[in-house]
């Protein structure tokens, strides 16, 4: 009997594999395959290869693999993302260069991407912090300040008082440090900054293009994250200032209905309008707010606080005399800083109002009980009362009225407002790309000239990397002083560098070229092969490296560089492995090593392991999955392949083989067709477990291995299996006496003629109540339609974890307990 083992296997296949680089993507312009470009977000390079790389690259490999099959001209590149804050913290806690550390780590990943069996085409390989790349960085940098898009500006920034330097807005999650979890504190600090907020329109209506190829929840999140409203600006004179101040409101139709005025306490217009005998008391204010994060600000559960101003507003509209006071839920940096308050209609006001005794005044009627009795706002739709020309109006008549109204008199108009902040940029840290701007006493900023880039990172070997707050860069002397370029005058280097998320932002253009000097990519080979046709990653960039992405390619199509608006077609955010109903930590001690898993099962088990799990998009729980199982069915399908090998010679008609096999193969590969392109991975195999069990019948019973339907069977699982246990699949196709490699055989195609068949609805309950019906072969296997009914999208959402139970009458009742 044939011995199937999977590391023998690892250690025959992957040698050959490198001669034969069956994964190269062609450039030359003569072929006329159509091509594809499959992209898997590349790794930070801060270890080994873990469960969640093993996970994305084995989903993101089903897709590749199924397009080389197909006969695409593939490109499936990978690099690292070798800049940044975990690479440098690991390098500092070991004592040890980052660089060292860094590329030591990629050689590590490399090696396991291999054993892995990732279907990359290795010469495109890149490394963001090798100067031959972030030299590109500095010549965007250079093109986007020409533009006026890259420029810097004093003011209240997130800061990371673990990490020493500032974060992006995007890199605060929930008041805390994306990175190290620590409390974000808020800074006075010059940086510098993208301009994002210019392309803030395009990056919402370009959404349309992502519609459907964009999981919905990622693009509600962007949605959010952007977060444009519309409503006014409305002018409100101040006693005792000459200059009005403007307010954002997205409902103005409730202006009768202000009754006080609130500035963001931190704003500089709080110091400027406070009466006299209030200062002090603002003063202290100020200082407890300036230890809250914007979270905890604009929690709606907060108690409300706040200091009355000792100043009075003047409503445009009726000449109403309104306090002005300040408070910590007015945020400073959104929309004007200030607010008329409508506490009727808004919750956050009626809090205020009721914490500090001010009047409430309901301007639409909604039919809901009065919020001055109740303490709930009424925000929602009804009509205008109290307020003069507008009674009688619905708030859509009401807005469109006073809108009219406030431009007439000068004192506002339409505006739209919104939440996305520009890009903060700079970065207090060594491991980055120097941000290539030469400060000069007499000329101001000067950008190095382009043919002086790349501007490198000093050596610093020995030097204290440790954050102290100001770059590490600021310490090398020799680097930093520098003549300036325009008078040649003594200046300095800005010390900063760049959030590597510039880095990640265009990289996938680099890889069509990694090596060329002419520009940070050619723009004749993106034009071949890009947009990214699909893109494989983890959820967790849903507002960062996906939103940035998106705001360069935007820029680099308005400098003519790209011929398209957005950067990924298609987008998949694969689930976490997770552990025991937990994300593996070191503090739960629940982490599962990636490494040994394939000691233990072989690359093959581990990787079909993670596809079959469920669907692509779920999280998956290591605890109730079997990677032997795996390797059981791995065994199976080999020797099916192996037996049909020794018995017969390839090209034996399949017409004269058994004809019920015939039909289960034809519909096995028309359904895997199906379910790949729809993403359906673990149903797929599924299916091929179904069409290894139907071979081994036809082998077993009266026809035998020699049969040419037995044949035609097990080529199909080879060519199917290859997409998701390479090494099997090709050992399996050289049995079948084909040549090297099976991930180019071509995929199978279904004869129509064999796809009428009887066929059975198997019915699937779940604790009693029916969830799904499937058309199986009659002869069905009980554990083939066990696997099948639990793999089922209908059926899933009714397990948690592994079921209790499982009762299988095949080929008609799967009866699950869950
Ligand atoms: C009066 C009003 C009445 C409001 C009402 C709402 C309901 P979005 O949709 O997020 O843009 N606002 C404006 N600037 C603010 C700031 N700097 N900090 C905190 N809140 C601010 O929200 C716009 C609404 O948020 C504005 O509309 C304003 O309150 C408040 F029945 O104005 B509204
Ligand atoms: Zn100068």
């Amino acid at each position: 009997e044939p011995v199937y083992d999977p590391q023998a296997l690892q250690a025959k296949w992957q040698p050959k594999w490198e001669e034969l680089n069956p994964f190269a993507a062609v450039e030359d312009a003569s072929d006329s395959r159509p091509r594809k470009y499959m992209l898997d977000m590349f790794p930070y390079p801060s270890g080994d290869l873990h469960m969640g790389h093993g996970e994305v690259f084995a989903i993101g490999d089903v897709v590749a693999r199924y397009w080389f099959q197909k006969g695409y001209n593939v490109l499936h590149p990978i690099g690292w993302d070798s800049f940044g804050l975990p690479a440098e913290n690991a390098a500092i806690r070991r004592d040890a260069h980052p660089a060292e550390w860094t590329y030591a780590n990629i050689d590590t990943q490399a090696t396991s991407f291999k054993r892995y069996a990732v279907s990359f085409d290795w010469s495109r390989r890149l490394h963001t912090s090798d100067p031959e790349y972030y030299r590109w960085n500095q010549w965007l940098f250079n093109r986007f300040y020409e533009r006026g898009l890259a420029y810097r500006k004093g003011g209240l920034v997130n800061w990371c008082p673990n990490d020493q330097t500032v974060l992006a807005n995007e890199q605060v999650v929930a008041g805390k440090c994306e990175r190290c979890g620590a409390d974000v504190v808020r800074r006075e600090l010059t940086q510098w900054y993208f301009k994002i907020t210019d392309y803030a329109d395009r990056l919402l209506d370009d959404m349309a293009q992502l519609e459907g190829g964009w999981p919905e929840r990622v693009l509600t999140m962007q949605r959010n994250w952007i977060g444009r409203s519309t409503g006014a600006d409305v002018r409100f004179r101040i006693e005792g200032r000459d200059e009005p101040v403007t307010v954002y409101t997205t409902r103005p139709d409730t202006l009768y209905g202000a009754t006080f005025f609130v500035v963001a306490a931190d704003a500089p217009l709080a110091e400027e309008i406070v009466a006299p005998e209030q200062r002090e008391a603002l003063a202290v204010y100020r200082a407890a707010v300036a230890k809250l994060s914007d979270i905890e600000r604009l929690s709606t559960d907060k108690e409300k606080t706040g200091v009355f101003l000792g100043t009075y507003a003047i409503n445009p509209v009726n000449g109403e005399r309104i306090p002005v006071w300040a408070a910590d839920y007015v945020l400073s940096d959104y929309g004007h800083g200030a607010i008329m308050a409508v506490p009727a209609h808004d919750q956050r006001d009626l809090d205020f109002a009721r914490k500090f005794g001010l009047p409430v005044k309901v301007v639409v009627h909604t039919g809901l009980a009065d919020p001055g009795e109740t303490g709930v706002a009424t925000p929602g739709e009804g009509t205008l009362v109290n307020s003069g020309p507008l009674d009688g109006l619905t708030k859509t008549e009401a807005i469109r009225k006073i809108v009219d109204i406030l431009e007439e008199r000068g004192a506002g108009r339409a505006a739209v407002n919104f939440r996305l902040r520009d890009w903060l940029l700079s970065r207090q840290r060594f491991w980055g790309t120097p941000i290539p701007i030469i400060h000069c006493p007499d000329c101001g900023e000067v950008p190095v000239p382009d043919d002086q880039l790349p501007v490198t990172l000093p050596d610093l070997r020995g030097a204290d990397l440790k954050p102290k707050g100001v770059s590490p860069l600021a310490g090398a002397t020799e680097w930093v002083n520098v003549a300036c370029p325009k008078c040649g005058g003594p200046a300095q280097r800005d010390t900063d560098t760049m959030d590597t998320f510039v880095d990640s932002s265009w990289y996938f253009l680099r890889y069509c070229d990694p090596h060329y000097t002419g520009g940070p990519f050619d723009v004749e080979k993106v034009r071949t092969w890009g947009p990214i046709d699909q893109y494989v990653g983890g959820v967790e960039h849903a507002v960062l490296h996906l939103l940035y992405s998106r705001f360069f390619i935007k820029v680099l199509h308005d400098m003519g560089m790209v011929d398209f608006t957005e950067p990924f077609v298609r987008l998949l955010n694969q689930g976490q492995v997770i552990n025991q109903g937990k994300a593996m930590s070191k503090s739960l001690g629940n982490g599962v090593d990636l490494g040994q898993q394939i000691d233990a099962f072989g690359v093959d088990a581990v990787r079909l392991t993670m596809v079959f799990a469920g669907p692509p998009e779920d999280d998956i729980d290591w605890a109730h999955l079997s990677p032997a199982g795996s390797l059981k069915f791995l065994a199976r399908a080999f020797r099916v392949m192996a037996e049909a090998g020794a018995a017969s010679a390839p090209g034996a008609d399949a017409a004269t083989g058994d004809p019920e096999l015939r039909k289960v193969t034809h519909r096995t590969i028309d359904e895997v067709t199906k379910l790949v392109e729809g993403y359906h991975f673990n149903v797929a195999v599924a299916r091929m477990m179904e069409l290894t069990s139907a071979a081994r019948r036809t082998i077993d019973s009266g026809p035998g291995a020699a049969d040419p339907a037995v044949r035609e069977a097990a080529e199909t699982l080879a060519i199917m299996l290859s997409l998701v246990a390479p090494y099997t699949a090709e050992e399996g196709w050289e049995r079948l006496g084909h040549a090297p490699s099976v991930a180019k055989a071509g995929w199978p195609q279904a004869d129509p003629a064999l796809l009428v068949q009887e066929s059975v609805t198997a019915v699937v309950q779940v604790a009693g109540k029916v969830r799904d019906r499937l058309e199986v072969a009659p002869d069905i296997s009980e554990a083939d339609l066990e696997a099948l009914a639990l793999a089922s999208d209908k059926v899933r959402p009714y397990l948690d974890g592994a079921p209790r139970k499982v009762i299988v009458r095949a080929p008609k009742l799967v009866n699950i307990v869950p």
